[in-house]
């Protein structure tokens, strides 16, 4: 039994907040101007949740930095100046640390603080939260805030115990960085995780082989510093850009929505409109190109097969080149990657793409990795074989009621949520974008500050009514989460084996998880319930 104690401030928190990354900070930062008192626990032993993790080489932000980034505060986005497009992972966490010390939210969080068990006693209506240290917090509200994709997962190779040289996964990368100088490595994985390591280690490395399972879409990033004018123009109108990002599905500015369908125009229209866009660079713009990419495989096929010949350009071997075509799914129905020079790595001569589809990998042995038909000698190993997306951190949590539910029980074949905020028969309990939100289908800073907005303007009212108890109602979930699925069987999404929908985790439930109706309609959703006494949820004083 760990020792046991309950913190001296734990009888007086109004909530606690796990996680400090983007959404914990903000969830801490609006509690506490509400009046509230939070107290935040984080497993890393500092603050910044993703961006503390993920510091394999060529980690950055798929989406701009002035739009990736708060805006909840006219200073801190008119003080900041992020040095480049698409910000590096040093950048964003440098920010992170910026914006705790600005608001002074340190004292409020402790780091080191892994969470491994959440109990709500209905007698008391107290959350008690217990970490791997064996401390104790109470508090009548609990706000997960621990993330999408936080939960690295190394496939099961047998042989791994066994090897000798070096091995890392991409979301526990050592802090201190790697030198991959005169090595032989080999990356497993081509998710944006990889297609982002793959050229920076190929610099470096002597031998790089590339383990590739399922062939991915990639389009340029065209990251570029950001200029002073660009700055100051941008900061200039920031509200208005924000205010834009407000009215838009990603929570993004900038990208007018298109009109017309990719199957409308003539084909040298669509090339030159894709050849822009693969010009300008970025993922939202590119899907942008027409209305249907998304929902019509017809139009999908004509952007895939752009991709598919821009890839044949560029790789000089056409052996290769035809490995590296993905054809299992229609362009960005998974994350479409954003990459600084993936393909033409392929054209180093100390680069080689191995084909674990066809030739799968048996083990890890002492010296390298064995695949069914060869042997590689590797001094390292890189895990780019991502995350137990959505649902992950949350089940690593042993959450559960005194006479009420587990959530690993009520989430066996899946999650079910009401808005991707609460689930039925677990009271008190906020999920930052929770799965059932739009989440990760969105710039998540958005998606974060929405979220963290409406829970506490809902704590705020439940403070002002003396209510104490909140629960969604399991009508109103078995409503939202058949409206998550409708939605996305409207659209190509389900046609991937994506972690969207947990296909990357064996054995894991087959279920759709993100809602794919914008974050314009969703927040409208939000407000509505808010603006009805919170229609859906069961309040009780008592
Ligand atoms: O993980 P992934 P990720 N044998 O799950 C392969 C965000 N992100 O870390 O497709 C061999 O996408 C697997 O193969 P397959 C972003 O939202 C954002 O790259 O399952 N291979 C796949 O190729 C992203 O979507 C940014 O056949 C195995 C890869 O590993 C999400 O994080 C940057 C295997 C996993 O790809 C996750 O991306 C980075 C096995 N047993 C991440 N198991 C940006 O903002 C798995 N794989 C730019």
């Amino acid at each position: 039994m760990p020792d046991r104690k309950i913190d001296g401030e734990a009888d007086k928190l109004d909530a606690i907040v796990v996680g400090a990354g983007f959404a914990g900070l903000y969830a801490l930062y609006k509690l506490r101007t509400k009046g509230l008192r939070a107290q935040v626990l984080e497993a890393g032993k500092d603050i910044g949740g993703t961006w503390f993790w993920n510091r394999y080489p060529g980690a950055r932000c798929d989406v701009e930095s002035l739009e990736y980034s708060y805006s909840f505060s006219e200073e801190l986005q008119q003080e900041w100046n992020w040095p480049e497009r698409f910000a590096a992972q040093a950048d964003i966490l440098r920010y992170i640390n910026h914006v705790a010390d600005r608001l002074e939210l340190r004292p409020f969080i402790r780091t080191g603080t892994r969470v491994v068990s959440a109990a709500f006693d209905k007698a008391t209506h107290r959350w008690t939260v217990t970490t791997a240290n064996g401390e104790v917090f109470q508090a009548p509200f609990c706000i997960m805030a621990t993330g999408n994709l936080s939960l690295p997962r190394v496939p099961n190779f047998p042989g791994l115990e066994s090897f000798k040289g070096r091995w890392y996964h991409s979301g526990l990368w050592p802090e201190e960085g790697v030198d991959f100088s005169g090595r032989r490595i080999g990356v497993i994985g081509t998710g944006s995780s990889g297609i982002q390591m793959i050229p920076v280690i190929a610099e470096q490395a002597k031998r790089l082989f590339v383990f590739q399972r399922t062939a991915n879409f990639s389009v340029p990033a065209v990251n570029r510093p950001i200029t002073p004018e660009v700055d100051r123009s941008h900061k200039e109108k920031y509200r208005h850009w924000r205010d834009e990002a407000k009215r838009t599905p990603f929570g993004i500015a900038g990208h007018p929505p298109p009109t017309r369908s990719a199957l409308e125009v003539a084909p040298e229209e669509r090339e030159r409109v894709y050849e822009q866009k693969w010009g300008t660079g970025g993922n939202i713009s590119f899907l942008y190109a027409y209305n249907d990419l998304l929902v019509n495989k017809d139009s999908n096929e004509t952007a895939s097969e752009f991709v598919r010949n821009k890839i044949r350009s560029i790789v000089r071997d056409p052996k290769v080149a035809e490995l590296l075509l993905p054809s299992d799914h229609p362009i960005g129905t998974k994350r479409l990657c954003l990459d600084d020079g993936y393909f033409e790595t392929f054209n180093s001569a100390n680069v080689t793409l191995v084909d674990v589809r066809s030739d799968p990998i048996v083990e890890i042995t002492p010296s390298g990795l064995r695949t069914e038909t060869r042997e590689f000698g590797l001094d390292d190993i890189a895990f780019a074989t991502g995350f137990d997306a959505m649902t992950g951190a949350l089940l690593d949590i042993d959450m559960s009621v005194q006479g009420g539910p587990r959530l690993a029980d009520k989430w066996a074949h899946g999650p079910r949520t009401y808005l991707g905020l609460m689930t039925a028969g677990i009271p008190n309990l906020f999920m930052i974008t929770g799965p059932g939100s739009p989440s990760v289908k969105t710039n998540m800073v958005a998606s974060i500050e929405q979220h963290v907005d409406w829970i506490a303007d809902c704590l705020q009212y439940l403070r002002d009514k003396k209510i104490r108890y909140i629960e969604a109602d399991e009508s109103a979930e078995n409503s939202w989460v058949a409206h998550v699925n409708d939605v996305a069987d409207a659209t190509l999404y389900p046609q991937a084996n994506s972690w969207y929908v947990g296909a990357n985790i064996p054995g894991k439930p087959r279920v759709f998880m993100p809602y794919v109706a914008g974050l314009d309609k969703y927040r409208k959703i939000c407000d509505e319930v808010a603006a009805n006494d919170y229609r859906g949820f069961s309040l009780k004083s008592r």
